[in-house]
C-alpha cells in the first residue's frame, strides 16, 4: 500500500503532503479535512525525537501541511487555508453569520474531546492498559517512520512526560474521573447535535464534524483500551454512518489501516 490515500485530484495544484505523527489528534483532524475534500495526499511520518522531516519549517509542531512550496501548521489555520485553496466542500460555512457557531462547535472538539484523548495517555485506567495503549501507539508511529526500539519501549512513559501533553491535560478537573469525563463528552455530543443530522443541528457536516470524525474512529481501529465508548451512543453511531457518506474512504491515514493482527 502506498502512503497516499484518498483518490481525487489536488485540483490543479501540486502534490499535497501531510507531515505528522499518525496518532496525533491534530494531525488526524487535517487528514479528515483532506478526505472530506476528496484530495489525494502523501502522509509523511515525522520522527518524534528529532523532527527531521519538518526541519524545513524551522519549528517542531505537527501537523504541517505542504502544498507545492508553501506550508502551514496548526490544524485550525490549515482548515482556513484549505477552504481558500479548495472551496468545494467547505469546512467553514460560506455565510459569515454561521462561522461563530461552527467555531464554537470546533472549540468543543479542541478543548473537550482532544484533551480527553490525551488524558487517557497520562491518567491510565491501570498500569497494564497504560503500557498496552502506549506500545500500540508507538508501533503505529514506528510504521510511519522508524524509531529506535528503546524509544518504542519507553513510549508510554515518555508520552506521559511530554510537556505539550501535560499542558493540555493539567487544566482538566481531576476530581472528575476519566470515565465520567468520557460519559459527559457523549452527552455533550448528543446535546450539540440537537436532534439534527450533524453538530449544531446542521444539515451538512462542518469543520467540527470533520475534525471529530477521525478522532472517533481512532480508538476502535487501534483497539485502544479505556477509550471513550463512542459506539455506546446510538447518536454517535448514526452520525458516523452519515459522515462516512461524505468520504470516499476512511479518513485515517493508510498507516493506521493495517490490520492489528498484521
Ligand atoms: N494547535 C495545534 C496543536 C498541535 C500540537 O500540539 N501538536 C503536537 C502533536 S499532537 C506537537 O507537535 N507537539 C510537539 C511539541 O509541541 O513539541 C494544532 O491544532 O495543530
Amino acid at each position: 500500500m502506498t502512503s497516499a490515500n484518498q483518490t481525487g485530484a489536488g485540483e490543479g495544484l501540486g502534490p499535497i503532503k501531510l507531515y505528522g505523527f499518525p496518532t496525533s489528534p491534530y494531525v488526524l483532524k487535517v487528514a479528515g479535512y483532506l478526505g472530506f475534500k476528496h484530495l489525494s495526499y502523501e502522509f509523511v511520518g515525522v520522527n518524534p525525537v528529532n523532527f527531521e522531516q519538518i526541519a524545513f519549517s524551522n519549528q517542531r509542531q505537527v501537523p504541517v501541511l505542504q502544498i507545492e512550496d508553501e506550508w502551514k501548521n496548526d490544524s485550525d489555520n490549515i482548515a482556513v487555508w484549505l477552504d481558500e485553496l479548495f472551496p468545494q466542500r467547505p469546512l467553514l460555512p460560506v455565510a459569515d453569520s454561521c462561522n461563530a457557531e461552527v467555531q464554537t462547535l470546533n472549540d468543543w472538539v479542541n478543548h473537550t474531546v482532544v484533551p480527553g484523548m490525551f488524558r487517557l495517555t497520562v491518567d491510565w485506567p491501570s498500569i497494564a492498559i497504560g503500557f498496552s495503549n502506549g506500545w500500540t501507539l508507538a508501533s503505529v508511529v514506528n510504521r510511519s517512520v522508524s524509531i529506535p526500539k528503546w524509544v518504542q519501549l519507553l513510549w508510554p512513559v515518555l508520552v506521559r512526560k511530554a510537556s505539550f501533553i501535560k499542558r493540555i491535560v493539567e487544566p482538566l478537573d481531576k476530581t472528575e474521573t476519566l470515565e465520567h469525563y468520557q460519559q459527559r463528552v457523549l452527552g455533550e455530543f448528543t446535546d450539540l447535535r440537537g436532534g439534527g443530522q450533524f453538530l449544531g443541528g446542521r444539515d451538512e457536516p462542518s469543520l467540527a464534524d470533520v475534525s471529530l470524525y477521525p478522532l472517533v474512529l481512532l480508538g476502535g481501529v487501534l483497539g485502544l483500551k479505556g477509550d471513550t465508548p463512542w459506539n455506546d451512543s446510538s447518536d454517535v453511531v448514526e452520525w458516523k454512518e452519515r459522515m462516512s457518506e461524505h468520504f470516499r474512504e476512511s479518513p485515517l491515514p493508510d498507516v493506521l489501516q493495517v490490520s492489528r493482527s498484521a
